[in-house]
């Protein structure tokens, strides 16, 4: 009898294809991904790095003589590479073409482990990091104090003025007070496109600075050309995932610019020291053998992001969360920054209808329309009780939805609201379930006609 952990995914199959995937750090990979994300590959040990030798963009010259030249030449802790090796370079060359980066790590397991290991490869403890607070849209890994690198790190904070957009005069300011060894831009919840050449301007002030961008939101963006690249702006290193907007599998990825990248060679703490920098600091700094099954579905997800059909999609996604944005505000809800130039929305629930966004989180949840609660900019909720809501286009933009399905959401999401503001309480919400399954018929109906690629 197979397994009943079986059964729970085909309940999972069952309610993303039932429901709409509006957490704005989701996305749903093609059956290509998952097909290398599933395959044998998870079976190897392979510690280390390939070689840094050229190889074409399909892996058209590992030809059986080359492979053995390879092998010879790779930083391996265990044999039986000469495919593994192929594959990561694959994925490798692939990042640096799509992100216009002279190096990439793509080992890292996740997002917060790319973080930590540019941290790791940059400072020493106690040195300063600038970034944005997570009560003003940044992530976790940036400082909050409830993380290892918070402990390890002196973290300092820039935050959000009223328009939204970044305080660029306050992070001036404390950059020069501060004298950081890393200026971090990056976010979870911003909804504006930075600027970068002004914030290159301010590291150039402070001495061994590096610039760091973690543009884990936005990589499919910058990908697929409509929205800037920090790597193009004088920034040193990007981190990122590859599963939101880049539509790869679950993972991390270190994008850099440099040309030093012997791992064996022991360097000095310099800008073009960076990739060796970074990949000692990924492997053994930080993490130990990578998962390669996840490194080809990454290939495979780079591969699919350099075609033109990719900045199509891209294109889609800011299209969607514009309308979205604005047939929400139609709708009495009001926006952090008052919309977006991005894939991502976030509203301040109390504000507009006096309910916290767990709340809505709840209710949403039981009609089939999966977002997050999420803090806004000097939010006087607590953590778990959050002001407002996030959501975005990232994962409904693949399954095929318009902008005539954006006027939908908002109606469903309104009709939501005032259930909830009716009961004005959400341990209340069973008793609204009759009004709530009419809601749920109607967004199944609609999600059944755009199929999750891969189910
Ligand atoms: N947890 C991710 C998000 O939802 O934004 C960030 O890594």
């Amino acid at each position: 009898m197979k397994d009943p952990v079986f059964n729970l995914i085909e309940s999972e199959k069952k309610r993303q294809s039932e429901g709409l995937e509006l957490i704005p750090s989701e996305n749903y990979v093609s059956k290509e991904v998952l097909e290398a994300a599933g395959t044998i590959l998870t079976n190897k040990y392979s510690e280390g790095y390939p070689s840094f030798e050229g190889v074409g963009e399909n892996g058209e010259f590992w030809d059986e003589k080359r492979i053995v030249e390879e092998k010879l030449k790779n930083y391996r802790y265990y044999g039986g590479q000469e495919n593994i090796d192929r594959i990561e370079r694959l994925a490798i060359s692939r990042a640096c073409k799509l992100f216009h980066a002279d190096h990439a790590n793509v080992q890292p397991h996740s997002g917060a482990n790319a973080n930590e290991a540019v941290y790791w490869a940059w400072c020493r403890p106690g040195d300063t990091i600038l970034a944005m607070t997570l009560a003003s849209g940044g992530h976790l890994t940036h400082g909050a104090p409830v993380t290892r690198s918070a402990n390890i790190y002196n973290f300092v904070g820039y935050g959000v003025d009223e328009s939204g957009d970044i305080d660029y005069d306050e992070l001036e300011k404390i950059a020069l007070e501060e004298q950081p060894k890393i200026i971090l831009v990056g976010y979870s919840a911003f909804m504006k496109i930075p600027d970068f050449a002004r914030i290159k301007k301010i590291a150039e002030k402070i001495p061994d600075c590096l610039l760091m961008a973690d543009m884990a939101h936005v990589a499919g963006l910058i990908a697929g050309g409509v929205h800037p690249n920090p790597l193009d702006f004088g920034f040193y290193v990007m981190t990122t995932t590859t599963h939101k907007t880049l539509r790869g599998p679950r993972g991390g990825l270190i994008l850099s610019k440099g040309n030093v990248k012997n791992p064996l060679k022991k360097p000095e703490r310099t800008l073009e020291n960076i990739p060796v920098l970074i990949d000692r600091a990924v492997f053994p700094g930080t993490q130990g053998g990578p998962l390669e099954h996840i490194i080809a579905a990454k290939a495979v997800a780079f591969g699919e992001a350099l075609k033109p059909e990719f900045k199509d999609y891209v294109k889609k996604v800011v299209k969607n969360a514009k309308k979205l944005a604005l047939e929400l505000k139609n709708r009495g809800f009001i926006l952090q920054g008052d919309g977006t130039e991005n894939h991502l929305v976030l509203v301040n629930v109390k504000e507009s209808f006096g309910i916290d966004g767990k709340f809505l989180e709840k209710a949403l949840d039981c009609v089939g329309l999966n977002l997050n609660a999420n803090a806004v900019p000097s939010d006087k909720g607590a953590a778990f009780r959050p002001s407002g809501v996030r959501l975005g286009t990232p994962a409904i933009t693949t399954r095929g939805l318009g902008e005539k399905e954006m006027e939908k959401i908002a109606e469903w999401m309104r009709r939501v609201v005032d259930i909830c503001v009716g009961l004005g309480d959400e341990n209340l919400l069973v008793s609204a379930e009759e009004e709530l399954s009419k809601i749920r018929e109607e967004v199944k109906s609609l999600a059944k006609k755009f199929p999750v690629p891969g189910i």
